[in-house]
């Protein structure tokens, strides 16, 4: 069987403090059909972040010149992971709130064949220091698309997702400030097959939240409306194409 390439993308703006300590944890070597590569995506970063990526062993770093969005670098992480020849692309943010070091458990589903696009939900899983008001808006949009997609969502907005090959080519995502939810939505509406696996969350203790509540409602609720009312087509979807042999197990621990 040919080895699956991972490419893990961390879409970055200013975390010279965190990014290369979740760079650091990135598994590598942890099944022989599996090769992980590290692509972090700068949007216009105006610290050190660049450097300290590199010096934690960043395998390529793509820069914005200027700041556009974290719906803007995701859309382009996903582009590069496909020119670099990426069987599944995976997205991690940089700020070390989200566990690196779950990516086996993330892949899993996908590698067994069970889905093509799955996110860690920390709601399912734990979560260390998130405030009330971020929970409840968590709640909120992750029931709305819930709701929009007849299926049940427990975190929507979750920092860790992987993509199958498929998955990765047919994202999109229509607005430069967020991805988080339209992207299931396009996703899931083409028939891509989504799954959740619980995940150990750690709200950062450096830098600061992106989101800001006033923009986060005026540019995130348009864009799923937006979202919703596209046309959009099923993908005939191939359903093993990333399963690998694991009679040795993928993930270790559990
Ligand atoms: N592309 C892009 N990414 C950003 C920007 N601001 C933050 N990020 C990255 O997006 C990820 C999530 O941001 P964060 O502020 O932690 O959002 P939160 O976890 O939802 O509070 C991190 O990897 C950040 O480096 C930005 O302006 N553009
Ligand atoms: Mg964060």
């Amino acid at each position: 069987m040919r080895k699956q390439k991972v490419i893990v993308f961390l879409p970055a703006h200013n975390e010279e403090d965190s990014i290369g300590k979740v760079i650091k944890k990135i598994p590598r070597d942890f099944h022989p059909s599996v090769k992980v590569e590290i692509l972090v995506i700068n949007d216009g970063s105006t610290d050190q972040t660049i450097s300290v990526a590199k010096k934690a062993g960043a395998d390529f770093i793509y820069s914005f010149q200027e700041n556009q969005g974290l719906g803007a670098a995701v859309r382009q992480g996903l582009k590069r992971s496909a020119e670099l020849g990426a069987d599944i692309s995976v997205m991690l943010d940089a700020d070390n709130e989200y566990p690196a070091w779950q990516l086996p458990e993330l892949l899993e589903p996908i590698l067994k064949g069970e889905a093509d696009y799955v996110m860690g939900s920390r709601f399912l899983g734990t979560i260390k220091g998130m405030r009330l008001h971020r929970r409840l808006g968590n709640y909120v949009f992750t029931m709305l698309q819930s709701i929009l997609l007849r299926q049940w969502i427990y975190d929507g907005q979750s920092g860790m997702r992987a993509f199958s090959k498929q998955a990765m080519h047919h994202a999109e995502i229509i607005h430069d400030y967020n991805y988080a939810q339209v992207v299931t939505l396009n996703l899931v509406r083409k028939g891509f097959r989504v799954k959740e696996i619980p995940i150990e969350y750690q709200v950062r203790t450096k830098g600061q939240s992106y989101i800001k509540f006033k923009a986060y409602l005026t540019s995130v609720l348009p864009a799923i409306w937006k979202e919703m009312k596209r046309p959009v087509r099923k993908v005939a979807i191939e359903k093993k194409a990333h399963v690998i042999d694991q009679e040795e197990g993928l993930v270790k621990s559990s």
